[in-house]
């Protein structure tokens, strides 16, 4: 079996785009902390069609990756063994495919082999950039109450253990910590997490860390770095075995970090008028604007929220492929509900665009039966994510006269069932959610769950004394108890 590395990647020039990553000496700028096939399909690709562009100039912005997640280390071994080149396969709705070869991360780092080389590399006065895909939960921050959980165990033996740190806020401080003693320049954090204002909660957190760690490097980050806002989008599933065999079969060479993702990009980012700096990733298509909040408001609540409905609901209707499930006429017709009746109303308007278009061109993105994404993909992790993607939209909806909240309501009525049946059939044993330990002890208790499940106010505020919204909410267990969920479905459509 031959391998993708930098020597075999050549038989590919004629059938793949080689996006030239710039010469390998070079010191590079970036510091990227999550190395998953998001940021592989997301940032690495922009940045790789902008050094393409002009490598000499550009390649100074190459990316050292870091992973500090224990399942990050074998993509890091695969990495190191293919000479720092991988292949993003995109493809289309109507099957049109495009292989590009990337080399835009330079290097990758791992926590458990190279602490001192990662904090080094924060600390290194050419570092321009962190940039950070670690996700929704990955802040610590508490949106109920808009606070940083300082009292986390990891974060607590970060605080204890300073040349050891185990967690990104501990990397972080110790390498500014380095980078102030000498003098070094101030950073641009940049977050690429699907979170409304993912700059702010960033800035909030890492505060929140140095606060306790160190506060006069917590004054100058305070004082002097920039943590833009963004909005960032491409759908991109877990690559599985398959997807690395098709690409073996049509290459002839196996790619251990091979990433496969749907066509469409988008990346908005909120900076200043003047940027040095900063890429000029205006020149390969990313939107720099000066607010990104209606930008990030749409995405996350027709997009993410639009996700978990059609996950959830794909899942109790027996679905397990997204594009499946979006295209049952019920899911369909409800997804489409959803965002005209409960998003659409409370987004702010942006100039020049037509968020009923936005939302066809999503539902069709979700359809593309070749991006192959996993309902179970969707619903993990739903408890850092409910937060961000449908909360907003629901406060701001019950701030109206007429609010519509049907549907939102419905969807944490099936996020409910969901894990009430995963707690019947194998103790949640397949269930991936930072508060896994919290459900068990909620659904222990079948009779009171669904009361217990939406008073927990760091998931949900105070959905559960709002009448309007409870009982909506119970009205959608008591159909899915009795068994009569199409029924009570139809009833929101007609
Ligand atoms: C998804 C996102 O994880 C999820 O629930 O909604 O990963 C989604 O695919 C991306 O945000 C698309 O940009």
């Amino acid at each position: 079996m031959n391998t993708l590395n930098k020597e075999t990647a050549k038989q590919l020039a004629s059938s793949a785009t080689i996006l030239n990553g710039g010469a390998l000496d070079v010191e590079n700028q970036i510091v990227h902390i999550g190395i998953g096939g998001f940021h592989r399909s997301h940032q690495a690709f922009a940045l790789a069609k902008l050094i393409n562009t002009d490598p000499e100039q550009y390649q100074k912005w190459q990316i050292t990756g870091v992973g500090l997640m224990p399942n990050d280390l074998k993509l890091v071994e695969h990495f190191n063994q293919q000479d720092h080149i991988y292949a993003l396969r995109t493809i289309a709705y109507d099957k049109k495919e495009k292989t590009y070869l990337i080399s835009t991360i330079k290097d990758m780092l791992h926590s458990s082999l190279n602490t001192q080389g990662i904090i080094d590399k924060i600390a290194n006065p050419n570092t321009k950039i962190i940039s950070f895909t670690i996700t929704e939960g990955g802040y610590l921050v508490d949106f109920d109450k808009n606070q940083f959980q300082i009292d986390n165990v990891d974060i607590q033996y970060d605080l204890q253990h300073r040349g050891r740190p185990r967690t990104v806020f501990g990397f972080l401080a110790a390498g500014l910590a380095a980078r102030m003693a000498q003098g070094g320049t101030p950073l641009i954090m940049m977050s690429c997490d699907n979170i409304l204002g993912n700059g702010d909660v960033l800035r909030l957190a890492l505060l929140s860390f140095l606060e306790a760690y160190d506060t006069q490097i917590r004054e100058w980050v305070a004082s002097e770095f920039t943590f833009p806002n963004s909005m960032v989008d491409r759908i991109t599933p877990i690559t599985t075995e398959k997807d690395k065999d098709n690409f073996e079969e049509q290459y002839g060479l196996r790619d251990n970090c091979l990433v496969v993702s749907e066509d469409f990009f988008q990346w908005v980012i909120e900076m200043p008028a003047s940027h040095d700096d900063f890429p000029p990733l205006d020149q390969v298509g990313v939107q720099f604007v000066q607010h990104v909040a209606p930008y990030e408001g749409m995405k996350l609540g027709i997009l993410n929220a639009g996700h978990t409905l059609v996950g959830l609901l794909g899942d109790a209707f027996g679905y397990d492929r997204i594009h499946d499930a979006v295209q049952d006429r019920t899911i369909w017709k409800l997804f489409e509900l959803f965002v005209d009746k409960e998003v659409i109303p409370v987004l702010e308007p942006i100039d020049g665009v037509d968020f009923k278009q936005y939302f066809e061109q999503v539902r069709t993105r979700f359809a593309n039966p070749m991006i192959n994404d996993s309902t179970a993909r969707i619903i993990s992790g739903t408890s850092d994510k409910f937060p961000k993607f449908v909360l907003p939209t629901i406060q701001k909806q019950l701030k109206r006269n007429d609010s519509r909240i049907d549907i939102s309501a419905l969807i944490v009525a099936l996020w409910w069932k969901y894990l009430n049946k995963q707690m019947w059939d194998d103790n949640m044993a397949y269930v991936q959610d930072s508060l896994k330990e919290e459900w068990l002890r909620v659904f222990q208790d079948e009779l009171d769950s669904a009361d217990d499940f939406l008073a927990y106010s760091p998931v949900f505020g105070e959905l559960s004394d709002i009448t309007n919204f409870n009982s909506k909410y119970k009205d959608a267990i008591a159909a899915i108890r009795e068994n009569r969920l199409g029924q009570y479905i139809d009833t929101i459509l007609f």
